[in-house]
Protein backbone atom coordinates (compact mmCIF):
# COMPACT_ATOMS: atom_id res chain seq x y z
CA UNK A 1 0.00 0.00 0.00
CA UNK A 2 1.32 3.50 -0.90
CA UNK A 3 1.93 5.77 2.28
CA UNK A 4 -0.97 8.37 2.94
CA UNK A 5 -0.35 12.10 1.74
CA UNK A 6 -1.82 15.13 3.02
CA UNK A 7 -1.60 18.10 0.27
CA UNK A 8 -2.95 21.34 1.67
CA UNK A 9 -1.65 23.66 -1.61
CA UNK A 10 -2.21 22.85 -4.92
CA UNK A 11 1.01 22.48 -7.32
CA UNK A 12 1.26 23.60 -10.77
CA UNK A 13 3.98 21.51 -12.42
CA UNK A 14 2.44 18.42 -13.65
CA UNK A 15 5.56 16.08 -13.30
CA UNK A 16 6.23 16.99 -9.67
CA UNK A 17 1.89 16.27 -9.66
CA UNK A 18 2.83 12.91 -11.56
CA UNK A 19 6.01 11.72 -9.53
CA UNK A 20 3.89 12.42 -6.11
CA UNK A 21 0.80 10.47 -7.23
CA UNK A 22 3.66 7.51 -8.52
CA UNK A 23 4.99 6.79 -4.94
CA UNK A 24 1.92 8.26 -2.90
CA UNK A 25 -1.95 8.38 -2.41
CA UNK A 26 -1.93 11.46 -2.52
CA UNK A 27 -5.08 13.52 -0.16
CA UNK A 28 -5.25 17.15 -2.04
CA UNK A 29 -6.89 18.80 1.70
CA UNK A 30 -8.25 21.59 -0.84
CA UNK A 31 -10.46 19.41 -2.93
CA UNK A 32 -12.39 17.59 0.19
CA UNK A 33 -15.46 18.75 0.33
CA UNK A 34 -15.44 18.36 4.11
CA UNK A 35 -12.14 18.73 5.77
CA UNK A 36 -12.74 18.62 9.20
CA UNK A 37 -15.03 15.19 9.20
CA UNK A 38 -12.17 13.94 6.93
CA UNK A 39 -9.46 14.47 8.77
CA UNK A 40 -11.33 12.78 11.97
CA UNK A 41 -11.73 9.84 9.69
CA UNK A 42 -7.92 9.83 8.34
CA UNK A 43 -5.70 11.99 9.76
CA UNK A 44 -4.04 8.81 11.92
CA UNK A 45 -3.02 7.46 8.18
CA UNK A 46 -1.22 10.84 6.77
CA UNK A 47 2.39 10.49 7.18
CA UNK A 48 3.40 13.29 5.42
CA UNK A 49 2.01 17.14 4.62
CA UNK A 50 3.20 18.98 1.58
CA UNK A 51 2.62 22.32 1.78
CA UNK A 52 3.20 26.12 0.73
CA UNK A 53 5.27 28.82 2.46
CA UNK A 54 2.49 31.12 2.95
CA UNK A 55 -0.16 28.58 4.17
CA UNK A 56 1.97 26.31 5.96
CA UNK A 57 0.01 24.14 8.25
CA UNK A 58 -2.14 25.11 11.62
CA UNK A 59 -1.28 23.28 14.74
CA UNK A 60 -4.67 21.84 15.26
CA UNK A 61 -4.14 19.85 12.14
CA UNK A 62 -1.12 18.80 12.88
CA UNK A 63 -2.09 17.79 16.51
CA UNK A 64 -4.86 15.54 14.33
CA UNK A 65 -2.61 13.56 12.25
CA UNK A 66 -0.44 11.32 14.86
CA UNK A 67 1.94 9.59 12.12
CA UNK A 68 3.40 12.14 10.57
CA UNK A 69 7.06 11.68 9.52
CA UNK A 70 7.40 15.10 7.90
CA UNK A 71 5.59 18.26 7.08
CA UNK A 72 7.68 19.37 3.17
CA UNK A 73 6.57 22.97 2.73
CA UNK A 74 6.53 24.00 -1.41
CA UNK A 75 8.64 27.41 -0.15
CA UNK A 76 11.02 29.14 1.78
CA UNK A 77 9.14 30.82 4.22
CA UNK A 78 8.06 28.90 7.46
CA UNK A 79 6.57 30.94 9.15
CA UNK A 80 2.69 29.31 9.10
CA UNK A 81 4.40 26.37 10.88
CA UNK A 82 5.03 26.00 14.60
CA UNK A 83 8.59 24.83 14.26
CA UNK A 84 8.66 24.88 18.51
CA UNK A 85 6.26 22.07 18.52
CA UNK A 86 7.13 20.49 14.94
CA UNK A 87 10.75 20.27 17.08
CA UNK A 88 9.53 19.36 20.51
CA UNK A 89 7.50 16.57 18.43
CA UNK A 90 10.99 15.83 16.28
CA UNK A 91 8.90 16.29 13.73
CA UNK A 92 10.98 17.35 10.26
CA UNK A 93 9.66 20.50 8.62
CA UNK A 94 11.44 21.05 5.14
CA UNK A 95 11.87 24.12 3.09
CA UNK A 96 12.95 24.69 -0.75
CA UNK A 97 16.13 26.02 0.46
CA UNK A 98 18.10 28.43 -2.37
CA UNK A 99 15.50 27.30 -5.06
CA UNK A 100 13.99 30.29 -5.14
CA UNK A 101 16.46 33.15 -4.64
CA UNK A 102 17.47 34.30 -8.36
CA UNK A 103 13.33 34.61 -8.90
CA UNK A 104 12.50 36.14 -5.71
CA UNK A 105 15.47 38.75 -6.12
CA UNK A 106 14.52 39.03 -9.88
CA UNK A 107 11.16 40.42 -9.05
CA UNK A 108 12.29 42.39 -5.94
CA UNK A 109 13.93 44.18 -8.65
CA UNK A 110 11.71 44.22 -11.25
CA UNK A 111 9.00 45.77 -8.64
CA UNK A 112 11.75 48.11 -7.59
CA UNK A 113 11.67 49.00 -11.50
CA UNK A 114 8.00 48.92 -12.32
CA UNK A 115 7.16 51.41 -9.67
CA UNK A 116 9.96 53.64 -10.07
CA UNK A 117 9.63 53.90 -13.71
CA UNK A 118 5.69 54.02 -13.65
CA UNK A 119 5.72 50.60 -15.41
CA UNK A 120 1.96 49.50 -15.24
CA UNK A 121 0.55 53.25 -15.37
CA UNK A 122 2.41 53.87 -18.22
CA UNK A 123 1.28 50.21 -19.73
CA UNK A 124 -2.69 51.20 -19.37
CA UNK A 125 -1.96 54.57 -20.83
CA UNK A 126 -1.11 53.50 -23.98
CA UNK A 127 -3.91 50.52 -23.77
CA UNK A 128 -6.60 52.39 -22.76
CA UNK A 129 -6.21 54.52 -25.59
CA UNK A 130 -4.82 57.50 -23.60
CA UNK A 131 -1.53 58.22 -25.44
CA UNK A 132 -3.45 59.18 -28.88
CA UNK A 133 -6.17 60.58 -27.34
CA UNK A 134 -3.10 62.56 -24.86
CA UNK A 135 0.05 62.59 -27.70
CA UNK A 136 1.33 65.42 -25.77
CA UNK A 137 4.81 64.42 -23.79
CA UNK A 138 3.71 66.15 -20.69
CA UNK A 139 0.43 63.64 -20.54
CA UNK A 140 2.68 61.68 -18.36
CA UNK A 141 4.85 63.18 -15.82
CA UNK A 142 8.84 61.80 -15.94
CA UNK A 143 9.68 59.01 -13.46
CA UNK A 144 12.64 58.06 -11.36
CA UNK A 145 16.13 56.47 -12.08
CA UNK A 146 16.78 53.23 -10.25
CA UNK A 147 20.32 53.17 -11.65
CA UNK A 148 22.67 54.20 -8.67
CA UNK A 149 19.21 54.38 -6.23
CA UNK A 150 20.43 53.99 -2.61
CA UNK A 151 18.84 50.48 -1.53
CA UNK A 152 18.52 49.15 1.83
CA UNK A 153 18.08 46.05 2.22
CA UNK A 154 15.42 44.43 5.32
CA UNK A 155 17.14 41.25 5.90
CA UNK A 156 20.29 39.98 3.65
CA UNK A 157 19.69 36.48 3.78
CA UNK A 158 19.64 34.07 0.33
CA UNK A 159 17.53 36.65 -1.28
CA UNK A 160 18.52 39.83 0.16
CA UNK A 161 22.05 38.96 -1.21
CA UNK A 162 20.51 38.47 -4.56
CA UNK A 163 19.07 41.43 -4.90
CA UNK A 164 21.87 43.09 -3.28
CA UNK A 165 24.07 41.29 -6.24
CA UNK A 166 21.45 42.63 -8.59
CA UNK A 167 21.20 46.45 -7.38
CA UNK A 168 25.47 46.36 -7.37
CA UNK A 169 24.89 45.44 -11.21
CA UNK A 170 22.87 49.27 -11.27
CA UNK A 171 25.46 50.57 -9.35
CA UNK A 172 23.49 51.15 -6.23
CA UNK A 173 25.26 52.09 -2.97
CA UNK A 174 23.63 48.92 -0.62
CA UNK A 175 23.29 49.05 2.98
CA UNK A 176 21.39 46.00 4.83
CA UNK A 177 19.61 45.26 8.45
CA UNK A 178 18.85 41.85 9.92
CA UNK A 179 19.14 40.47 13.63
CA UNK A 180 22.98 40.84 13.24
CA UNK A 181 25.87 41.85 11.56
CA UNK A 182 26.63 38.96 8.81
CA UNK A 183 30.89 38.21 8.37
CA UNK A 184 30.46 37.53 5.04
CA UNK A 185 28.66 40.85 3.75
CA UNK A 186 30.43 43.42 2.99
CA UNK A 187 27.78 46.01 2.26
CA UNK A 188 27.19 48.52 5.72
CA UNK A 189 25.07 47.35 8.12
CA UNK A 190 22.56 49.44 10.08
CA UNK A 191 21.01 47.70 13.31
CA UNK A 192 18.25 49.83 13.29
CA UNK A 193 14.82 50.14 10.26
CA UNK A 194 14.32 54.19 10.58
CA UNK A 195 17.99 54.92 10.22
CA UNK A 196 18.14 52.64 6.87
CA UNK A 197 14.97 53.92 5.65
CA UNK A 198 16.46 57.59 6.25
CA UNK A 199 19.52 57.01 4.01
CA UNK A 200 17.82 54.97 1.47
CA UNK A 201 15.47 55.26 -1.98
CA UNK A 202 14.35 52.03 -1.79
CA UNK A 203 13.62 49.35 1.12
CA UNK A 204 13.41 46.05 -0.21
CA UNK A 205 11.92 43.84 2.30
CA UNK A 206 13.45 40.05 1.94
CA UNK A 207 12.99 39.32 5.38
CA UNK A 208 11.16 35.79 7.29
CA UNK A 209 8.50 37.35 9.19
CA UNK A 210 8.73 34.58 11.91
CA UNK A 211 9.75 37.05 14.26
CA UNK A 212 9.13 39.97 12.86
CA UNK A 213 5.36 41.67 12.24
CA UNK A 214 4.57 45.06 11.40
CA UNK A 215 8.37 46.59 11.45
CA UNK A 216 7.80 48.99 8.57
CA UNK A 217 5.21 51.06 10.27
CA UNK A 218 4.38 54.95 9.92
CA UNK A 219 7.44 55.90 11.30
CA UNK A 220 10.06 53.52 8.98
CA UNK A 221 7.74 54.75 6.00
CA UNK A 222 8.06 58.81 6.83
CA UNK A 223 11.84 58.54 7.06
CA UNK A 224 12.40 56.70 3.44
CA UNK A 225 10.00 59.95 2.37
CA UNK A 226 8.28 61.35 -0.05
CA UNK A 227 11.26 59.94 -2.73
CA UNK A 228 11.34 56.69 -1.39
CA UNK A 229 9.93 53.52 -2.48
CA UNK A 230 8.90 50.09 -0.62
CA UNK A 231 9.44 46.66 -1.89
CA UNK A 232 8.06 43.83 -0.45
CA UNK A 233 9.04 40.27 -1.53
CA UNK A 234 8.99 38.65 2.20
CA UNK A 235 5.52 38.37 3.76
CA UNK A 236 2.72 41.22 3.80
CA UNK A 237 2.82 40.84 7.72
CA UNK A 238 6.26 42.44 8.23
CA UNK A 239 4.56 45.54 7.05
CA UNK A 240 1.74 47.46 9.31
CA UNK A 241 -0.36 47.82 6.16
CA UNK A 242 -2.73 50.51 7.48
CA UNK A 243 0.21 52.40 7.45
CA UNK A 244 1.20 52.01 4.05
CA UNK A 245 -1.98 52.57 2.82
CA UNK A 246 -2.15 56.02 4.21
CA UNK A 247 1.79 56.57 3.37
CA UNK A 248 0.80 55.79 -0.08
CA UNK A 249 -2.53 57.75 0.00
CA UNK A 250 -1.30 61.07 1.41
CA UNK A 251 2.09 60.89 -0.96
CA UNK A 252 4.07 60.42 2.16
CA UNK A 253 6.16 57.78 0.21
CA UNK A 254 6.69 58.05 -3.70
CA UNK A 255 5.48 54.11 -4.28
CA UNK A 256 5.77 50.64 -3.77
CA UNK A 257 6.48 47.15 -5.45
CA UNK A 258 4.37 44.68 -3.56
CA UNK A 259 4.36 40.86 -4.39
CA UNK A 260 2.50 39.74 -0.73
CA UNK A 261 0.02 40.82 1.90
CA UNK A 262 -1.27 40.83 5.06
CA UNK A 263 -4.20 38.46 4.35
CA UNK A 264 -3.96 37.55 0.80
CA UNK A 265 -5.83 37.26 -1.26
CA UNK A 266 -7.50 40.45 0.14
CA UNK A 267 -5.51 43.37 -0.55
CA UNK A 268 -6.65 47.39 1.02
CA UNK A 269 -8.72 49.69 -1.69
CA UNK A 270 -6.33 52.11 -1.16
CA UNK A 271 -3.08 49.83 -2.68
CA UNK A 272 -5.46 49.03 -5.21
CA UNK A 273 -6.49 52.43 -6.03
CA UNK A 274 -3.23 54.13 -6.33
CA UNK A 275 -1.36 54.78 -9.65
CA UNK A 276 1.80 54.67 -7.41
CA UNK A 277 1.61 51.00 -6.33
CA UNK A 278 2.52 48.30 -7.90
CA UNK A 279 0.65 44.97 -7.29
CA UNK A 280 1.52 41.10 -8.05
CA UNK A 281 -0.20 38.16 -6.64
CA UNK A 282 2.32 36.33 -4.51
CA UNK A 283 4.48 35.66 -7.47
CA UNK A 284 8.05 35.97 -7.18
CA UNK A 285 8.87 32.44 -7.25
CA UNK A 286 6.14 31.24 -10.05
CA UNK A 287 8.22 30.29 -12.97
CA UNK A 288 8.18 26.78 -14.41
CA UNK A 289 11.94 26.38 -13.92
CA UNK A 290 11.79 27.20 -9.92
CA UNK A 291 8.52 25.39 -9.55
CA UNK A 292 10.14 22.83 -10.62
CA UNK A 293 13.11 23.02 -8.79
CA UNK A 294 11.35 23.61 -5.45
CA UNK A 295 9.24 20.52 -6.61
CA UNK A 296 12.09 18.49 -6.89
CA UNK A 297 13.02 19.43 -3.35
CA UNK A 298 9.57 18.15 -2.01
CA UNK A 299 9.61 14.54 -3.84
CA UNK A 300 13.08 14.61 -2.06
CA UNK A 301 12.43 15.37 1.24
CA UNK A 302 9.05 13.44 1.72
CA UNK A 303 11.07 10.00 -0.33
CA UNK A 304 13.92 10.66 2.82
CA UNK A 305 11.53 11.16 5.77
CA UNK A 306 9.73 8.28 4.97
CA UNK A 307 12.51 6.07 4.12
CA UNK A 308 13.52 7.19 7.82
CA UNK A 309 16.57 9.30 6.60
CA UNK A 310 16.40 13.11 8.47
CA UNK A 311 15.84 14.70 5.22
CA UNK A 312 18.44 16.93 4.04
CA UNK A 313 16.41 20.26 4.01
CA UNK A 314 14.84 19.69 7.40
CA UNK A 315 14.79 22.96 9.82
CA UNK A 316 13.66 21.25 12.52
CA UNK A 317 15.94 17.73 12.90
C1 LIG B 1 5.31 30.45 -2.68
C2 LIG B 1 6.47 31.47 -0.61
O1 LIG B 1 4.36 31.28 -3.24
O2 LIG B 1 8.56 30.39 -0.52
C3 LIG B 1 7.64 30.92 0.10
O3 LIG B 1 7.66 31.00 1.34
O4 LIG B 1 5.65 32.11 -0.04
C4 LIG B 1 6.33 31.30 -2.08
O5 LIG B 1 7.49 30.96 -2.70
C5 LIG B 1 4.61 29.34 -2.03
O6 LIG B 1 5.30 28.74 -1.00
C6 LIG B 1 4.26 28.33 -3.11
O7 LIG B 1 3.80 27.17 -2.60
Amino acid sequence: MKPNVLQLNPILVPEVNDALAARYTVHKHFEIAEPEEWLRAHGASIEAVVTGGHTGIPRAMLERLPALKVVAVNGVGTDAVDLDYCRGRGLPVTATLGALTEDVADLAIGLLIAACRDLCAGDRFVRDGLWEANPQPGALPLARRFSGMRVGIVGMGRVGRAVAARAAAFGCPIRYTDLRPMDDVAHPFVPDLVALARDADALVLCAAADRAEGIVDAAVLDALGPRGFLVNVARGRLVNEDDLAAAIAAGRIAGAGLDVFVDEPRVPEALRRSDRVTLQAHRASATWETRAAMGRMVLDSVAQALAGERPAMSLTT
